[in-house]
């Protein structure tokens, strides 16, 4: 009996240590690595998301910010993953003038004309995928991708994204890229155990390449 009683009191505690391991302490935490590839092999550049299955979406922490350059008239980086709730900042570091706007039903919104070094920012409340461009300059592109988890990195030269820092639970994995197949929507599922490091594959379809032409790509005025 005695033994019992202590077993349990031992995963009594050890169930606690893993409560506030999700609080802040990695120590007992899960990681996935998602390894993308379309027909064109690894995938550089897709955003995958880890979200708790059945669960709300958490917003990013009060004052989380992230930056979108526009820099020698193009916007810097071509593909930006946000929490839902964060401020992305744009400024402008060229010495002309730049009108940032989207039509996306996400974040509809138009910057006003600004010039070197002025600062505008947009909070992004919704999920889903931002699409940006510039009235000036057409040639412009960017992407930002706003997500309900804290938990979601990018793909690298190698296809492969690691995910760290995630509590035991169940979980929905899903990938995105600027060019796959409009409204293809490719997801996972898998039960992360403390201390899991779970590999999960994930094909998508290219079917437009989208990405940001070089200046003087098409005729411009400037103002
Ligand atoms: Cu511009």
């Amino acid at each position: 009996m005695a033994v019992g009683r202590s077993l349990w009191r031992h995963g009594f505690f050890g169930a606690a240590l893993a409560a506030c391991g999700g609080l802040g302490a990695p120590a007992a935490a899960a990681t996935v690595v998602a390894h993308v590839t379309s027909d064109k092999g690894a995938t550089e550049g897709a955003v995958v998301t880890v979200s708790r299955s059945g669960q709300a979406m958490t917003p990013a922490k009060a004052g989380t910010r992230a930056v979108m350059l526009q820099q020698d008239r193009q916007f810097v980086p071509f593909v930006l993953p946000v929490q839902l709730g964060t401020t992305v900042e744009f400024p402008n570091r060229d010495p002309f003038r730049h009108q940032v706007y989207s039509f996306s039903a996400a974040k509809p919104f138009e910057l006003k004309l600004y010039g070197n070094n002025e600062v505008n920012s947009v909070t992004f409340d919704k999920e889903g995928v931002v699409a940006l461009g510039c009235n000036i300059h057409d040639n412009m592109l960017a992407y930002i991708y706003v997500v309900g988890t804290p938990y979601f990195a990018m793909t690298a030269k190698d296809g492969a994204a690691s995910v760290g820092q995630i509590p035991a639970g169940t979980y929905t994995v899903k990938v995105w890229h600027p060019s796959q197949k409009t409204g293809e929507v490719i997801t996972k599922d898998v039960t992360l155990a403390a201390n899991d490091t779970a590999n999960i594959e994930l094909k998508i379809e290219m079917k437009r390449e989208r990405r940001q032409r070089k200046p003087g790509a098409v005729d411009e005025k400037e103002y």
